[in-house]
């Protein structure tokens, strides 16, 4: 049983299934959300990190590079740079209050921490603002010890305090209850040094020479002689329409303003011009890629597609340290929707078109020096991953949402998905 899931606004496992979508436990005024922060066991204390400070941005980065997800046998553990959460935590609009740490009172370590970020959700037809909470880390040292429900307890006090009353997150652990389950997907791009730190293996009826050629993609993306090219500044205001319509149809999406645009897909991108119309290469320190297809003739953007990068520690290998993984984040196209004559002929061009895009995808981060491209079960992904030659891995994320009911979603998005 769940000791504190019990105690908390979300539905319960097993649960018989609702009836309308809305909050469960009612919105409160400030002044009735409670003034002081929740105790702490005796020698911890709580410490808002000021993440503009690189040496507080380091703490952050050090404890979760030592203490946060593993695999399942302890194999990898995500390795988010400082570059990252800088551009992970400071989106348009953060509150620097939620961003919670706990340090030990005698010496100041910091030993855990969570974050929120505030998004504007719309789930089915009801669109309301939320927080995305994220980076939950307690120290190895600290587990069992009950600390994680402090620091939500904590976090939700300051989500309550800035009128904010529901929230979306993302964990590998099943717990009270689920919206929706993705299935994280693999593609091979680097097959000798993922077989030598067993992320992957030869089967029985291959050989290490089939399965490199089997993998290997084009140099060139498909695209490049149609207008493919690194998303600009210029790019914005249409990336943002373009992303709202196709988002229209999914059932749980953040609304993104012009700015919410920018930060997401042009800022984290690094240091360092490319040869302009280049699509080539790889920044100093760059955390996210974002390409636009221009078309030629009209010089409309006709799409759209971006991943991150995010490294994993490779636990025990004497010769690897690092898995250079990227990440499928969000992507549109008009393309395929627009020459729909009739619904199934639509769907059909958007597999296609959809296929070149992620397929693009791949081979810019193959050229990067990328190891493997990981897309989970959503938006429209399951369309495409096999033809891709993506295979299924183990581990599944669970979406939940804190303080709202909704039956469960089928085709989520990447709403909350940065893990
Ligand atoms: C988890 N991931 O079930 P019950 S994901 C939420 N998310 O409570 P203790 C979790 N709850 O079952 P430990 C959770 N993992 O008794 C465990 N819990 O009701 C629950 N790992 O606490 C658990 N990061 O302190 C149990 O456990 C209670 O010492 C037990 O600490 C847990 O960021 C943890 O996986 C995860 O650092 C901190 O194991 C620790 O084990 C750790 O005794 C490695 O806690 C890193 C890791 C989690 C990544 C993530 C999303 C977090 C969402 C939190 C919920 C947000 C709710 C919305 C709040 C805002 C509301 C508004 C408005
Ligand atoms: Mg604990």
């Amino acid at each position: 049983d769940h000791k504190f899931w019990a105690t908390q606004p979300v539905p319960q496992l097993g649960e018989e299934g609702p009836t309308d979508d809305g909050y469960i436990e009612a919105s409160k005024p400030r002044e009735e959300v409670r003034q002081d922060p929740y105790p702490l066991p005796k020698d911890f204390q709580w410490s808002t990190i000021d993440l503009n400070d690189p040496n507080q941005l380091k703490e952050v980065y050090e404890l979760l590079s030592l203490n946060y997800v593993e695999d399942h046998d302890a194999s990898f553990r995500f390795r988010y740079t400082a570059e990252f959460l800088d551009w992970a935590l400071k989106p348009p609009g953060y509150h620097k209050e939620w961003h919670i740490g706990v340090r030990v009172a005698s010496n100041k370590k910091l030993v855990a921490f969570i974050s929120g970020v505030p998004i504007t959700l719309r789930v089915r037809n009801k669109t309301f603002g939320a927080s995305e909470i994220n980076y939950l880390c307690v120290h190895k040292k600290l587990r069992s010890k009950r600390l994680a429900p402090v620091l939500i307890k904590e976090v939700t006090r300051q989500c309550h305090l800035m009128g904010i009353f529901q929230a979306i997150y993302t964990a590998g652990v099943l717990l009270p209850t689920p919206v929706s389950t993705c299935r994280y997907f693999h593609r091979s791009l680097n097959v000798p040094k993922l077989i030598d730190i067993k992320f992957t293996y030869v089967p029985r009826n291959q050989t290490l020479a089939r399965m490199i050629r089997l993998n290997k993609v084009a140099s060139i993306p498909h695209l490049a002689q149609h207008g493919l090219r690194e998303m600009e500044d210029k790019d914005i205001p249409e990336v943002a329409e373009l992303f709202g319509k196709y988002m229209e149809r999914f059932d749980m999406v953040p609304l993104m303003s012009v700015d919410e645009v920018r930060h997401q897909f042009l800022s984290g991108i690094g240091e360092g011009e490319r040869v302009k119309g280049s699509w080539k290469g790889r920044r100093e320190k760059q955390v996210v890629w974002s390409y636009v297809v221009e078309d030629p003739q009209t010089h409309k953007i006709t799409d759209f597609f971006s991943f991150y990068s995010l490294p994993s520690t490779i636990i025990h290998d004497p010769k690897h340290n690092l898995l250079e993984a990227a990440y499928l984040f969000y992507y549109a196209t008009d393309v395929g929707l627009r020459t729909a004559g009739n619904l199934d002929e639509g769907e059909v061009n958007l597999k296609l078109r959809l296929g070149e895009l992620i397929g693009d995808a791949l081979i810019i981060a193959a050229e990067a020096g990328f190891d493997v491209f990981n897309a989970l079960t959503l938006m429209d992904n399951v369309s495409v991953l096999q033809d891709l030659k993506f295979g299924g891995g183990d581990g599944l994320l669970n979406f939940y949402l804190y303080n709202w009911r909704t039956s469960p979603l089928a085709g989520v998005t990447g709403a909350g998905d940065r893990d």
